[in-house]
């Protein structure tokens, strides 16, 4: 098999602006997916709504494409009633971090079994450009127009923080890198999040002032600095950066499994 078996022609063209940063990580998962030789019949990929959560509609396995900010929610159901099938959710920064952010911390806090893939372009792109929590502070959005007096969330960091057990961050610039982070994301056992800093030209560059789609990738390689690399650096050659690669991994009890361990002690305690 190759990644391409994985992709529906039939549903070209797709929805996705030029430029836009959402086709790569989508051809990365199929490629990660793809080494990883799954069964379509054991994969079900998950989203919410925004222009990343359309990426399941192009991928031929069975698909949920479910409400704002609840793909974590219906990603749970499908992992607990089956927990043999391989789940991938997609979402956006805004889905993930402001109508779902309670469904994110709690899914990073019980270490459900399934990777959750975010395309963060620091922005509400569907719906026109509204700020998100990951907008930097004094960036311009349809809703801040004079600039976000927000600070925004480091998303890696809140995962960390809320219980994931598998954090990495990638670009939408550095394709072979986000393909094996993929990989390892899914090859563990536990909650992993994969954040891939990506570009909205449409309705992110374009209000702030990158003059065009080449400029945003080359931001994004600029600002990137793998965790090795950053050992060697002073805060000061930090400053601006954003660390990527795997920023945690650890060892949990896995949410599914223990699931399993309650349900057997209470068939006990009849
Ligand atoms: C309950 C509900 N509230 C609001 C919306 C409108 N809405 C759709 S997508 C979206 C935000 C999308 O931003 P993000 O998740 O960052 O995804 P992107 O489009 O940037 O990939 C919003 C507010 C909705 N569909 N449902
Ligand atoms: S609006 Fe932005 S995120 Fe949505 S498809 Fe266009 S470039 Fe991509
Ligand atoms: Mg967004």
């Amino acid at each position: 098999m190759s990644y391409e078996d994985w992709f529906r022609e039939d549903r070209l063209p797709h929805i996705f602006c030029v430029g836009c940063g959402n086709g790569t990580v989508i051809n990365c998962t199929l490629a990660a997916i793809d080494q990883m030789g799954w069964k379509k019949e054991e994969t079900v990929f998950v989203s919410g709504i925004d222009c990343s959560s359309r990426a399941p509609g192009y991928i031929l396995t069975d698909s949920l494409h479910t409400t704002h900010g609840r793909a974590l929610a219906f990603a749970t159901g499908v992992k607990l009633a089956n927990p043999g099938l391989n789940v991938v959710v997609f979402t956006g920064d805004g889905d993930l971090a402001a109508i779902g952010g309670n469904h994110f911390i709690h899914a990073c806090r019980r270490n459900i079994d399934m990777t959750y893939i975010i395309m963060n372009n620091k922005i509400y792109g569907m719906t026109g450009g509204q700020f998100s929590p990951a907008t930097p502070t004094g960036a311009k959005a349809s809703t801040t127009p004079y600039g976000n007096p927000d600070p925004p969330f480091d998303i890696a960091k809140l995962a960390i923080g809320a219980g994931a057990s598998f954090v990495a961050r990638g670009t939408a610039y550095h394709a072979t890198q986000i393909d094996k982070l993929i990989v390892e994301a899914i090859q563990h056992k536990g909650f992993s999040v994969v954040e891939i800093l990506d570009d909205c030209p449409t309705t992110y560059g374009r209000r702030n002032k990158f003059k065009s789609v080449i400029e945003m990738m080359n931001h994004l390689k600029e600002i990137a600095v793998p965790v090795k690399a950053a050992e060697k650096m002073s805060p000061e050659q930090l400053e601006g950066k954003v660390l990527t690669g795997v920023l945690y991994k650890a060892e949990k009890p896995e949410y599914t499994t223990e699931y399993a361990k309650v349900i057997e002690r209470a068939k006990g305690a009849k």
